[in-house]
């Protein structure tokens, strides 16, 4: 970009000095400790992990690091969050390897955390007596609910939604964007069960001026300064007012854990998940849009028109985020998988935002032909949906899998990354390898 710089392939870069080529590829993570997947090894070592043979190597481009090779530091535990990759402590932030997101719906401890503060005291002890829901602003009648009240006098519904960061996918940006640096796993599709937003609304009565919500949650600023918040975003009426958006107080069927938002959060669908407050304890319905900490400036913003990698977008361009683009995981089966034989079924899931996938397609020869995948219908709106495939392999050798999702507004995951500055929406096929041994 500036200067002179010498191009060189990522193969190459990986040889001699795989370091630098991770970070080229996927950045660094939020703590600075990036480690080379294959330090002091090189491309020697690369021939071990796939297994020598590529069948379909004229097809793959250069600048494609192979799908075995990206692979995550696993170091820290989480407490009620087992086989979560760790990336970040102070706040915590971890997600799941794909593999382990093989469930329908995500049990407890396999969907991802992302804090901005620090936990609230009342969700450490799972004690919910003395939290009160605030409905206040632009309404009739301002409400001060109590768990009770929720659990109680209105109608309770329980919907599958699929729950992502807008920053899933962040790592693979490059020139990498700031944040965490998120590689796939920063979802979740959990079973919710709460009440309607727009009952809660319907019950304060939204004053004509109404046009959007502000949450707040219990959680602290990172510096203890009491009087600051650590985000508070909200969504437009319409979107508060569909009825797949809940305030929501069981996840599976139980207290919402810890981490998670306990004791009362929102679920926004199919949006960023930063509009899914946890610990919630405040809706301010305005008159404008919402301006709390992380809903304005950049955050949670992408431009309006196509960049190119590393270009400088004034922040007039910034659009906030509403629905999440289409998106997939292969769930059954992570790199580095041997298959006996020469056929292997492969499945995991599909979802698309506020619209659903139509379509899925899966590829073992680098995109150059496609299966058609068998796609379940979601059981509700916005939960993610299940796809299978069948995969004759034609002979031994190391193969990638490709996984593509099709949504029916004819989007269709791509291959490239669609580069923004904050690195949000990475919604790039899903990518795995594995060794035939046929
Ligand atoms: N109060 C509060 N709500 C929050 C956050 C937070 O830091 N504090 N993080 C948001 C973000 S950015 C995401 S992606 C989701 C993550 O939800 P999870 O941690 O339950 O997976 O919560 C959202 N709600
Ligand atoms: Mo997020």
């Amino acid at each position: 970009m500036t200067g002179k710089t010498t191009e060189r392939g990522l193969c190459e870069l990986y040889q001699e000095d795989p370091e630098r080529a991770d970070y080229k590829v996927f950045g660094r993570i939020a703590n600075g400790d990036r480690r080379g997947f294959l330090k002091g090894a090189g491309l020697a070592a690369m021939g071990a992990v796939v297994g020598g043979a590529i069948p379909f190597q004229q097809n793959m481009q250069s600048g494609l690091i192979p799908a075995a090779l990206a692979e995550t530091p696993k170091d820290f535990k989480l407490q009620g969050k087992d086989g979560l990759t760790v990336l970040n402590d102070r706040p915590i932030n971890a997600e799941t390897p794909p593999h382990l997101l093989d469930d329908d719906i995500t049990p407890n401890e396999r969907l991802f955390v992302r804090n901005n503060g620090t936990v609230p005291e009342m969700a450490e002890k799972m004690d919910a007596s003395g939290w009160t829901l605030t409905v206040d602003g632009k309404v009739n009648t301002p409400l001060t609910l109590t768990l009770d009240d929720l659990k109680t006098k209105f109608k309770p519904v329980k919907l599958q939604m699929q729950l992502e960061c807008g920053g899933n996918g962040r790592a693979a940006f490059n020139p990498p964007a700031k944040g965490n640096q998120w590689t796939l796993g920063a979802v979740g599709n959990p079973e919710w069960t709460g009440v309607r937003y727009a009952d809660i609304l319907k019950a304060a009565g939204l004053k004509d001026s109404a046009v959007h919500t502000g949450h707040y949650g219990m959680d602290g600023h990172l510096s203890g300064d009491p009087d600051k918040i650590p985000i508070s975003r909200g969504v437009p009426i319409d979107k508060a007012m569909d009825p797949h958006s809940l305030i929501a107080f069981e996840m599976n069927g139980g207290p919402i854990p810890t981490l998670n938002g306990f004791p009362v959060r929102t679920v926004c669908p199919g949006w960023p998940g930063s509009t899914s407050q946890k610990w919630l304890k405040r809706i301010w319905v305005r008159d404008q849009v919402h301006d709390g900490p992380k809903m304005t400036g950049t955050s949670y913003r992408v431009p309006d028109y196509n960049v190119a990698a590393g270009e400088k977008v004034p922040k007039e361009a910034f659009q906030i985020i509403q629905s999440m683009p289409v998106k997939s995981l292969i769930t059954t089966h992570e790199s580095g998988h041997v298959v006996k034989g020469k056929s292997l079924t492969v499945g995991g899931h599909a979802w698309a935002g506020d619209n659903h996938v139509t379509a899925f397609h899966v590829s073992i020869d680098f995109g150059a032909t496609w299966v058609t995948a068998n796609l379940k219908d979601p059981p509700n709106p916005y939960a993610w949906q299940r796809w299978t495939a069948k995969l004759d392999f034609p002979t031994k050798g190391y193969y990638e899998i490709w996984a593509r999702a099709t949504d029916n507004s004819g989007a269709m995951q791509p291959f490239a990354i669609n580069w923004n500055p904050k690195g949000y929406l990475n919604n790039s096929m899903h990518r795995i390898a594995v060794r035939v041994e046929a």
